[in-house]
């Protein structure tokens, strides 16, 4: 590709970002490998180095537990600059890990390196992972899907990678705030604390890892006994698309392994995604299994509906009108809450501003379900943003200014693959 001056940028953050093998989201503020983050920062790595890809991914699946999880942070070792690290967590996993995991993104990402790496050591590499991702996928429709209702839950707001949404705000004022102990939050010594969690919320994040590891993360404790169980329009669409992913790699390696269980899979998903339909907001909403109520408003990751495949008429233009909406109501796409609702609030982490992966993602649906307009509109933000104010962490949706963390790992490889005019991927 021919390069630009941001290109050389977005290189450079993510060389700086790595740790031998894997990256870090950002320096200090997340110093360790997270789940998602890195399988994006893979997608950047494979625009000017395909082993360096491929490798990302493989430290990410080191931490895989036995029973399939993978976890959201792999910690190999400590880092006072984090909390909580750990010890807080209390897995006993080698290397040392969280509890639960994060969006499912790998599996799609496995699929883009492979068809982009025609090498035979490519091939290898892919065929040594399938059965991880596929043991992964696994544990997501068993662990948090116990009762088959082909929704996917999450046992804390952190698993779903949307940490302070307000899907989460119900189920979470339903947690009993951590009374056990005092703790030090070491994310506000490096973002001003307007834009990250109030403590409020870091007290129940808290209480909810308590109780993980009283269940030693267990997901059946954990889903009968936990205080937080919730169903997630984000995971549930990013397992949808991920499963059709598995399910082509496979083909495509020509492993018999899997496709009937994975076809499985995608077929209850499809039905059981009418259960977050929330028509009231004419979206789909997540969906609280410990009371039955669906969260109130809607978030960006219902736009993900395109990009897991559902193509349903009648609700796909309800859909489309939602994101005209967000649209009209922010200059820059897309907010991650609905700005028209009292409960937006542009700078405060998932609660408004503008997140460049998830733009990718939302933007790649459209492309594919045709929505051409709404998809370059998507793409043609994100680049404006970065361009006017850098490699952030997330964006303000009125202003464009930047927001969290900067040289951030998955922003810089989000422009390299879908955001940068020198940019192949769509
Ligand atoms: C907790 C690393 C991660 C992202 C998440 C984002 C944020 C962590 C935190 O940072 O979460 O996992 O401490 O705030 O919400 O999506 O993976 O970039």
């Amino acid at each position: 590709m021919a390069m630009n001056d941001l290109d050389e940028q977005a290189v450079a953050i993510l060389r700086t970002n790595d740790r031998g093998g894997f990256t870090v989201p950002t320096a200090r503020l997340y110093p360790f490998q997270w789940n998602w983050d890195s399988a994006f920062a893979a997608l950047g790595f494979s625009t000017f180095d395909l082993d360096r890809a491929w490798r990302e991914i493989e430290m990410l699946f080191e931490g895989q537990w036995p029973d399939g999880m993978v976890p959201h942070i792999i910690f190999r070792r400590d880092d006072p600059d984090y909390f909580p690290g750990p010890s807080v967590w209390g897995t006993e996993a080698e290397p040392p890990t969280s509890g639960h995991s994060q969006p499912p993104v790998a599996a799609s990402v496995v699929r883009m390196l492979h068809d982009k790496d025609g090498s035979e050591a490519g091939t290898g590499r892919a065929t040594a992972l399938y059965p991880k991702l596929l043991a992964w996928h696994r544990w997501f429709h068993t662990a948090r899907d116990p009762d088959g209702r082909g929704v996917i839950a999450v046992v804390h707001p952190w698993e779903s990678g949307r940490d302070n949404s307000p899907d989460w705000d119900a189920a979470l004022a339903n947690v009993e705030p951590t009374a056990a102990r005092s703790y030090v939050r070491r994310d506000t010594g490096h973002v001003d604390a307007s834009m990250r969690p109030t403590q409020s919320d870091y007290d129940r994040y808290m209480s909810i890892v308590d109780s993980g590891r009283a269940c030693r993360w267990q997901p059946a404790c954990m889903a009968d006994t936990g205080p937080f169980f919730a169903a997630d329009p984000g995971i549930t669409f990013v397992l949808m698309r991920a499963d059709r992913d598995l399910l082509a790699l496979a083909e495509s390696l020509d492993i018999a392994e899997g496709h009937e269980e994975i076809a499985d899979w995608i077929a209850r998903a499809e039905a059981g995604i009418d259960r977050l339909w929330n028509d009231a907001v004419g979206g789909y909403t997540a969906l609280d299994l410990k009371t039955g109520k669906s969260a109130g408003g809607l978030s960006s990751v219902a736009f993900l509906a395109w990009y897991a495949g559902l193509v349903e008429s009648a609700r796909a233009d309800k859909l489309a009108d939602g994101l005209r909406r967000f649209l009209d109501a922010a200059p820059f796409a897309v907010p991650s809450f609905d700005p028209t609702s009292a409960k937006f609030d542009r700078m405060r982490y998932w609660r408004g501003p503008v997140w460049a992966v998830i733009n990718s993602l939302i933007g790649r649906g459209l492309a594919e379900a045709g929505h051409t307009k709404l998809a370059d509109r998507v793409r043609r933000d994100t680049r404006k943003l970065i361009e006017r104010a850098g490699f952030f962490e997330y964006f303000d949706p009125q202003t464009g200014a930047g927001a969290g963390g900067g040289n951030f790992t998955w922003t810089a490889a989000t422009w390299l693959v879908w955001a940068s005019p020198s940019a192949s991927e769509v």
